[in-house]
Formats: structure tokens, C-alpha cells, sequence
């Protein structure tokens, strides 16, 4: 649910990989869009068609290899093109196992190493500063529902090799009551006989949720500052010390790293862009632009950035201060919605909310939730009733606007932090919009204004996003080897969820491979080679890599190797009309394939 890693799709518009259509069905968003196509100048992104990012990257994806092998931490990052590679049947049920517990790849995550080698993706500004040794010390907290063991402890040994020892209190582990078999007792013994002695385990008693586990977690804490992170992480080098310096400065700072991204399927990490939190009115939290200006000299990249709301998994905080402030409402349940309601709460009641680009920690953004609530409650919409009804005043009309059924809902009893903000001495939502977060979109704005909140958070032009245009580097058909048959789709090329079939070769457009520098095949510049299983098909290019990402050998006789799925491009029967199939590329009788430059 969380995969809104901003990108920019052709167009040069940012888009979110949010898969809730809920929030496309959103009337709010139906308006903005309306306007993007009607206000938005492309003339700009025109321009910047040669931009040197474009170039950078383009090296960069011709040797990926060499990039992970770079040395550090003492420690030789492998190859993740060979760790992904499913070996044999034993390995793929692994895998397809995985993906239905955890939602992610379990199999490379068991062949990569514990401490393993992630790039550095800081702003190389960030390397000259200088912290203070004297800075307060931190108790992690980690909660976790059936994680998979290995990830677990990657995020475990990450957290101890990259972080200095005076400045680690402790790791609270807190297992919220996860029925995944050995799971507990495996970490456990793994702390014991590794004595990871600032590693504490704990269990909750029953299945409390991710808000009154960390609650649960924050109260066994006795570092100065709590950091919160979820169980499938990995921080980087140097990411400590800015979070815990802001906080010195000021105990009602709230801190964030940037959320760098682990790709679920090929466990790659990759640097995510300098953006902020928000929100819309069916309270989904969403990424957004930074205001125009936020980053005009290189010295802002380094400087924190004020956000009006957190993700929520990730973030640092003066203990004392989590308390004073009401801790989080333990009355919402499982999933959902705790984020907004803090970030509400600590800027409405004083405090401070900023993400430090200089910290750096990844996370594993999975395109699933795989866990539901054990009663089947639908604990995001619980929640942000009361989200709704705690803070928001009247306008808290536009989310019941957006959820009709919502009225109907019962969401327990809020006053306790009703009186909270009371004694808080909280400013009102209104106060919150005008001062925090102009920029939000109301229902009832009118064009004009919605022009104006539009234009203020129009990408800056420093900003190094991912792509802003796909680079083709190479144009070929693809010949089964030995044969006179190439791969096309089985309908026309436009049609998303195609399969793929053999034809004999001819120059027609549905023959016709573009092959990006993002390593993705794409047939007639429109839709992109995708790994499914059992049949490959051809979907929409989503830029993330893992599935619509292969690679070949140059030239004749080469296999076509899908990173996401570990498997290779193959047909069972040597014929037209054969259908394209994912195989284990260990297979002896795996196909081998010639590229035909046209
Ligand atoms: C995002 C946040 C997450 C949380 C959530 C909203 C990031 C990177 N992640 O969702 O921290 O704020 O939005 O609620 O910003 N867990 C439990 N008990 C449960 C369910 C989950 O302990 O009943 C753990 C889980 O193992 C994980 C953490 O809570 O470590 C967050 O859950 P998630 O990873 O499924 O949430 P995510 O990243 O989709
Ligand atoms: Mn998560």
C-alpha cells in the first residue's frame, strides 16, 4: 500500500504508485488532475530532454555490477543478478511461498548477507559535516508481525554496524503476537548466540497492532530519544547523528530520514528524492513535491525540511517529549492512520516536524499488505475516524464527504484525546491548513486558488528525480535461436495484459524491442515486457524495475534473465504460435535467443 514512490512518468507530471483506487476515485484529486492537464507547462520538461541526469544514469545502468561490488563496511556486496536467480524447484517454492506470507522476495533476502553493502546515498555535502560526539542516546524500536527472520536481521545488524555504540542505548524488539512458526524462538537464540547484547526481545500477550505495540515498545525504553523504524529496514551509513543533533537542538523536534526504497522483489536499494508528506481528504497520506524554492542552493540539500505529515514508520523523538505529547491513541487498532494523527498532533500542540536528507534508511516497500486485522475490521477507515474527530474540526465533513458509508462506523471512544488536546493547549485544524500546510487542496477552492497551491509545489528544478524521460539505447527483434521465429504479442501492441507468442520474423511494429536504460524491454515504444507466472505479458512501463527488468548478452545465443522473478524467458514448444513462458534458467533445454538489430 505504501509503494508511492514518487516518479515522474513521461509526461514529466509526478505520479504515485498508490494502488488504493480510492484515492483515484477521490473528487478532490479528479479536479487536480482536470487542472494539471489544462495549467501545467511541459515547455520545461521540453528543455531538460538532454539533462545530464539522463546521461548519469544511463552509465550507471550499463554497469550495475560494478557498482555493487564496491567495498565497504568491510563487507563485498554480491551480485544481485546471480542472488536472484531461482536454481531449481525447491528454491521457486521458496519463493512463491514468501510472497504469499511476507509479500516480498524471502529468497534473496536468505542469500544476502546480514551485513551487507548498500550504496551510499547521501548528499555528498553530507560527508564534511561534523556532528558533536555528546549527543543524547537512542532506544530503537522495532515492532513486528510474522517478518521474515532474515529481514529482521539484516534490519538488526544494519542498525548495529552503522550506528556509533555511545549513541545506541538499545534495540527493543517487539513482537506483536506472530504466529509465524519458530519465528520467535529463531531470534531469539540468534540474539543469545551472537550476544547482541543490546538487543532486547519482547512479546506482546495478545495481537495489539503496530500503534499499541510501539506504545507497548516505548514504555520499556530508556534511551533519551526513541527512534521508531519498522522490521524490514536497512540504515545507512552515517544516519544517526543528524537525527539525534536536531533533537538536542530542540526536544520538540520530530525527526525523519529519508525513506530510501528496497525493492521487494530484488532486495536492490536505490537513493529515493528529497519530497515531503501529505495528505488528502479521504486521509491517505501521500508524497508530494517539495514548495518551489525549498531547494535552490546545493547548501539545502543538507538543511532539514519542514513536513506536515510523516509516512510513519520512521521517524525520531525525544522520549520525554512522546509522552508529554500523549504517546499515540491506543485506541486505534492494527494498521492505519497513527501517522496523520501524530503529525496533526505535534504541530498543532508546538513541536516540529522535519525530514534530515542526510539520514538515510531503506525500506522494503512491498506491493501488498500481506496481513489483515484478525477480526477483518477495516482498521485504516476506524482510525482516521478518529483521526477525524479528534483534530480536525469541521473540517472533518470533507473525509465523511469522502467515505459516504463512514457515518455508519463506529469508531470507540475518543474522549480521552479530545481532552488531551485540551490540556495541550493544541491551535485548531484551520490554524494547522494556514500555517503548516497551505498548499493543501480544499474542495472548495476555485480555480484560481487551485492554480496558485499547484504552482507552489512544482518540482524544483535541482531536484535530481529518478527519470524524467525513458532512454531507448538499443532497437532489436528477438529470434528464437536456430529459428526463423521471433517474439511478438499474441493481440495488438496496445493491449495491456497480452501474452507474448513465437511468429515468424517480419519487420512489423509488434516485433519491434526497444530496450531501455533501465533494462526494460519495450515492444513498439509502448507497453513493457513484464515477468508473470506462468506466461510473461506485456503491461505498462512502471519504472520500478524487478519484473519489467532483464538481461541479456549482446548479440546470438543468449538467455533473457528477469531479475524480479529469478527465471528466464523460454517456450516449451519450438513453434509458431508457442506461447512465452518463464523457466528456471538453470533448465538444460532453456531457450537462448538472437538479437537482430533493425
Ligand atoms: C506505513 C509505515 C508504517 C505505519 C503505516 C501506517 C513507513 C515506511 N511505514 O506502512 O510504519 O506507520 O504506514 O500505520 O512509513 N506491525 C505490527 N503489528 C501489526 C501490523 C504491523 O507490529 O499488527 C509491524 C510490521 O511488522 C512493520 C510495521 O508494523 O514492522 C509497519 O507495518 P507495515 O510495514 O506493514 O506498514 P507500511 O510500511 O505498509
Ligand atoms: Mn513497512
Amino acid at each position: 500500500y505504501l509503494y508511492t514512490q514518487l516518479s515522474i512518468n513521461s509526461n514529466g507530471y509526478s505520479k504515485d504508485f498508490t494502488s488504493n483506487s480510492e484515492i483515484l476515485r477521490n473528487d478532490v484529486v479528479d479536479k487536480v488532475s482536470k487542472f494539471k492537464r489544462k495549467y501545467v507547462d511541459k515547455s520545461y520538461y521540453k528543455k531538460n530532454q538532454g539533462h545530464p541526469f539522463n546521461n548519469k544514469a544511463l552509465v550507471e545502468r550499463l554497469k550495475p555490477v560494478e557498482k555493487y561490488k564496491q567495498e565497504a563496511n568491510n563487507n563485498v556486496e554480491k551480485d544481485l543478478f546471480e542472488l536472484g536467480l531461482v536454481q531449481n524447484v525447491e528454491e521457486q517454492k521458496i519463493k512463491d511461498e514468501g510472497y504469499k506470507v511476507h509479500a516480498y522476495n524471502i529468497l534473496i533476502s536468505n542469500k544476502l548477507d546480514l551485513h551487507r553493502y548498500i550504496p551510499d546515498t547521501r548528499n555528498s555535502l553530507c560527508k564534511n559535516i561534523s556532528y558533536e560526539t555528546n549527543l543524547p542516546s537512542a532506544s530503537i524500536i522495532i515492532c513486528f508481525f510474522n517478518e521474515h527472520n532474515t529481514t529482521l536481521l539484516r534490519t538488526v545488524h544494519s542498525i548495529l554496524d552503522r550506528t556509533p555504540d555511545n549513541l545506541l542505548n538499545e534495540i527493543i524488539l517487539v513482537d506483536d503476537y506472530s504466529d509465524l512458526k519458530n519465528l520467535h524462538e529463531d531470534i531469539e537464540s540468534y540474539i543469545k548466540s551472537h550476544k547482541l547484547n543490546k538487543v532486547k526481545l519482547f512479546k506482546t500477550e495478545r495481537r495489539e497492532g503496530l500503534i499499541r505495540a510501539r506504545i507497548f515498545g516505548s514504555q520499556k525504553a530508556k534511551g533519551e530519544v526513541l527512534v521508531f523504524l519498522d522490521s524490514h529496514v536497512e540504515v545507512n551509513r552515517g544516519w544517526m547523528e543528524p537525527l539525534l543533533t536536531r533533537i538536542k537542538d530542540k526536544k520538540s523536534n520530530v525527526v525523519m530520514p529519508v525513506i530510501d526504497i528496497i525493492n521487494p522483489d530484488t532486495f536492490a536499494y536505490s537513493s529515493s528524492p528529497l519530497v515531503r508528506g501529505g495528505f488528502n481528504w479521504g486521509l491517505h497520506f501521500k508524497w508530494e513535491n517539495l514548495p518551489k524554492g525549498t531547494l535552490s542552493k546545493p547548501e539545502d540539500f543538507v538543511k532539514s525540511i519542514k513536513s506536515p505529515t510523516m509516512a510513519g514508520g520512521l521517524f525520531a523523538i525525544n522520549r520525554k517529549y512522546f509522552i508529554d505529547i500523549g504517546e499515540y491513541d491506543a485506541g486505534m487498532n492494527i494498521w492505519g492512520g497513527e501517522n496523520l494523527e501524530i503529525s496533526f498532533r505535534i504541530w498543532m500542540c508546538g513541536g516540529s516536524l522535519e525530514l534530515i536528507p542526510c539520514s538515510r534508511v531503506g525500506h522494503v516497500f512491498r506491493h501488498r499488505r500481506p496481513y489483515g486485522s484478525p477480526d477483518g475490521e477495516d482498521t485504516m477507515l476506524h482510525n482516521s475516524l478518529r483521526v477525524a474527530n479528534v483534530w480536525m474540526d469541521d473540517y472533518k465533513e470533507y473525509f465523511y464527504n469522502q467515505n459516504k458509508h463512514a457515518k455508519d462506523v463506529n469508531f470507540g471512544d475518543v474522549t480521552s484525546r479530545i481532552q488531551l488536546r485540551k490540556e495541550l493547549k493544541c491551535q485548531d485544524f484551520d490554524w494547522y491548513l494556514k500555517n503548516i500546510y497551505p498548499e493543501l487542496i480544499l474542495p472548495s477552492d476555485d480555480e484560481e486558488r487551485l492554480k496558485k497551491k499547484w504552482s507552489a509545489l512544482e518540482h524544483d528544478k535541482y531536484q535530481p528525480w529518478h527519470s524524467r524521460k525513458r532512454n531507448y539505447i538499443d532497437e532489436f527483434q528477438i529470434r528464437l535461436k536456430n529459428s526463423s521465429l521471433c517474439i511478438q504479442s499474441a493481440k495488438d501492441v496496445k493491449t495491456k495484459s497480452s501474452l507474448l507468442v513465437l511468429r515468424p520474423c517480419i519487420k512489423s511494429k509488434n516485433q519491434i524491442w526497444y530496450e531501455t536504460d533501465k533494462n526494460e524491454l519495450v515492444l513498439a515504444q509502448l507497453l513493457c515486457l513484464q515477468a508473470a507466472t506462468p506466461n510473461p505479458i506485456l503491461y505498462k512501463c512502471h519504472e520500478l524495475g524487478a519484473d519489467q527488468e532483464w538481461k541479456h548478452k549482446e548479440g546470438t545465443n543468449s538467455p533473457i534473465y528477469n531479475l524480479g522473478a529469478g527465471t528466464c524467458l523460454g517456450v516449451s514448444k519450438r513453434k509458431v504460435n508457442a506461447t512465452l513462458e518463464m523457466k528456471l534458467c538453470t533448465d538444460p533445454n532453456l531457450s537462448t535467443w538472437d538479437f537482430i538489430n533493425v
